[in-house]
Formats: C-alpha cells, structure tokens, sequence
C-alpha cells in the first residue's frame, strides 16, 4: 500500500487533528473530479468506482449541473418555505411526471427524506387506516440502511450504526430481508406500512429474491398497508431502470430519493407519493428551512435533465450487462458470489481472502477508488458516465489484485 506524500500527510494530520474521527477513509486526498475520474493533491488520477454511494451517477462535476448552479447562485439562493419561489414549482412538476406520484416533498439529507416518509407513514396509520393512535408499526428489513438519526438507526442492524446511541423509537419490526412469509407474519392490525430498500446498498448490493417486491406488493395491498421503497441509492439509473421497482413491474406507494437527485452538488433529496397518502401533511406539520431552496432546485432540475438527456439509464442497463459479464468470467479463486444489477455490483469474497479492504488499498495504488463492506464485499458502483473501455480496465485492475 502506498503511502501519502508531504502534501497529503499533512492535510491528512490536519483532519486527524481537528475533525471526528467517525470515518477511516482510504488515505487518498482528492482535489480534482471530472466525469469518473478523481485527481488527487499529487496530481495522480483515479477511477472512481464508489460515485460518493452513487450520489455522482452523472459523473463528477457535471457542467451542465454546475452551470445551472452557478447562475441561480447569482440570482437567489434560499427564500425559507416562508415564502414562494421561482423554481421549485418547475422541480416538483418534473419530479412528479418523471417518477409518476402526484405529490412531492423536498428535504436535504437522505435520512430527511426517510423521516418524512416514516412521518407521513405512521400518520396515514392514524389518520386513514385508523390504527390507535401510538401503535403505529412498520415492518423493516434486516441489513437495512436508511440513514444515521437516531430513530433510523434504532432499527439497524448493523452494530456500527445502532450500538451506544439508545434509547431508540419504538414501532419497528425487524424481518429477513426477501423473506415473504416473514412479512407476511409480522404484519398485524397496527401494521402502516412496509419500509425496504428495493436493493440493499449498504448491505453490499444484496438483490432480493425474483418477486420479493411483487410479493410486497401483494401483501400491502391485501392488509390495506403502505409500501413505501427507500430509492436513495438504488433509484435514478443505476441499476438500470430509473428505479429499482421497475425490475418488478410494481409500484410503491412513495419513495424515497436523494443523492444523485443533485449530481453530486449539494443536497437535496425527497418524499414522492400520491395524495392519498401525501395528504397527511398539512401546513405547518413538517418542513425544513433549506428544504426546496431555489438553489437546490435549480441544481436537481439539471441533474434530471442530465440523466434524461445522456440516456444514462441506458446506459446503466447496456453497460451493467457487460460489467457483470466480465465479473463473473475474472481468473480467481477468492470470489464467492458476484451480485451485479446495472451498475451496481458487490464482490463478496471468500472469508479465507482476507477481508476486502486490503484489496481496495491495492487497486487504489492501481488508480482505482471502491469501497469495502460488512468485511468480505467490494462494492463497484462508477458513474454511469463510464465507458466500456473503463469498465474494461477497472474489471482488469481487480482481477489483477484477485489474482
Ligand atoms: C454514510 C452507507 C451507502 C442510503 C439509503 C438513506 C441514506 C443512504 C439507501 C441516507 C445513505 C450513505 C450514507 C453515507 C455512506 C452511504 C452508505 F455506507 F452509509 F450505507 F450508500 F450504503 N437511504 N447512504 O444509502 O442518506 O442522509 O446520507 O444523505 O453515512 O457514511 P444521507
């Protein structure tokens, strides 16, 4: 593993000094990104195979995105929902028609977008399906990860996310993830909704069983309970649909949304439903002061309109078939399983390989950035900008390191 020069170390020891300590990122200090590409304060250039968890599907630095960005800084930045703006009536109008909801709330973080929606969740329990107030339950996935909050986080579980943050918020139930009959047990008449990612990220790209979310689907609609589909990660292009759902031909009752919804830029992210469901907010219930600022609304415009236009669904679709190909045909024996869907893939290795990460320091020193998870997978998620060539090279940079 190679180690940081002057320039890298000290800015390396500065972040050691002053800032907490709650990540271990690879000791790579970026000062460039461009398309898939990360340059580092060394000038040595990286292929970026994480996308920031797939918050730059649109390839670093997009300059339509920034553009766009640039010009509404000049012009108005954040009004509060005290007041009307310019450009977030067109935002919600694109959302809706490209995603297919009638409504939309627009928040920050993802975690915000994933309250909003256990908010909204909970109170259609109470205020439509007239579970007793304060029973509210909502049926969630083993391996789950839909954020840091500590509500969030009381139903992880992943001890890194959950431990020594209690007390937690009641009303979660926990069951394996792609497992109906689970579901179906744990669904009683306090039951408000089904709360999944269509494809699990964190937990290393964990595709459910074929039919899981039609299965979901069936049993929301039976116990007249909601379906709602965190498509923080796993949503807008990349796993080769605009959202995972779609691999089902189902739809949810909301969604979730963040991360690429900015390119990359700032945050921005959201809570998509009908108005059945959205009706639950009334005016002064819930809100956030940068939520549908002119600026980021601005900036998810174009990062949609870069998507849509660059055909990176695609693209995604075209191109994860050939990643996934390549994948599975790589020379090693420390592979246990591959799961790919579009641009997405996890490489679980054997445990006898010796946990991921040493391998992501070598394909770093290859100018290849991934990231490890849960110990024996490398997660593969570039841009969807990318190249075949560069799919090309990268699957050969891994092979090279699994060798
Ligand atoms: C970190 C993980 C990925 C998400 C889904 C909601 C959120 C996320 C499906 C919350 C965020 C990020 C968080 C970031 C690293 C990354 C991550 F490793 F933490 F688990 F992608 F897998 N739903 N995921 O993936 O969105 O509030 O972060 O905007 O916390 O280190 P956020």
């Amino acid at each position: 593993m190679s180690t940081p020069t002057s320039k890298a170390a000290d800015l390396i020891a500065r972040e050691n000094q002053y800032g907490a300590h709650n990540y271990h990122p690879l000791d790579v200090v970026c000062t460039k990104g461009e398309g898939v590409f990360l340059t580092d304060v060394d000038g040595k250039r990286y292929m970026d195979f994480l996308a920031a968890y797939s918050a730059v599907n649109q390839g670093h630095n997009h300059p339509k995105i920034g553009e766009a960005m640039i010009a509404q800084i000049k012009t108005l930045a954040l009004t509060s929902r005290a007041f009307r703006n310019d450009q977030f009536p067109p935002l919600l109008e694109k959302l809706c028609r490209l995603t297919g909801f009638e409504k939309a709330l627009l928040m920050n973080s993802g975690a915000e977008a994933v309250e909003t929606a256990l908010k909204a969740m909970r109170k259609w329990g109470y205020d439509k399906k007239g579970i007793e107030y304060g029973k509210a339950e909502i049926i969630v996935a083993e391996g789950n990860f839909h954020g840091r909050t500590t509500t969030i986080v009381g139903f992880s579980t992943d001890p890194d996310s959950t431990s020594r943050f209690g007390p937690f918020t009641p009303g979660f139930v926990i069951v394996p993830y792609g497992d109906l009959e689970a579901v179906r047990r744990a669904i009683t008449p306090n039951t408000c909704a089904i709360f999944m990612e269509p494809i699990q990220g964190e937990g290393g790209v964990v595709i459910p069983p074929k039919g899981f979310l039609q299965g979901l689907r069936k049993l929301a609609d039976e116990s007249n309970t909601l379906l709602v589909l965190d498509e923080i990660q796993s949503g807008l292009g990349r796993t080769g649909k605009l959202f995972a759902f779609e691999h089902e031909g189902i739809r949810p009752d909301g969604i979730t949304i963040g991360k690429a919804l900015s390119g990359g830029y700032y945050p921005v992210s959201a809570f998509l439903a009908n108005d059945a469901v959205m009706d639950v907010f009334t005016p002064g219930i819930h809100g956030s002061t940068y939520g549908g600022n002119p600026l980021a609304c601005a900036v998810a415009s174009a990062a949609l309109d870069v998507l849509v236009e660059e055909r990176l669904v695609e693209r995604a679709a075209e191109l994860g078939r050939h990643l996934e190909q390549r994948l599975r045909s790589m020379k090693t024996d420390k592979v246990q399983e591959v799961r790919c869907i579009g641009l997405w893939a996890g490489v679980q290795l054997h445990p006898e390989a010796g946990g991921a990460r040493k391998y992501c320091y070598a394909l770093k020193d290859r100018g290849m950035l991934c990231k490890d998870t849960h110990v024996d997978t490398i997660r593969l998620a570039p841009p969807l900008v990318i190249t075949q060539e560069q799919i090309d090279w990268a699957v050969d940079q891994l092979e090279a390191v699994l060798s």
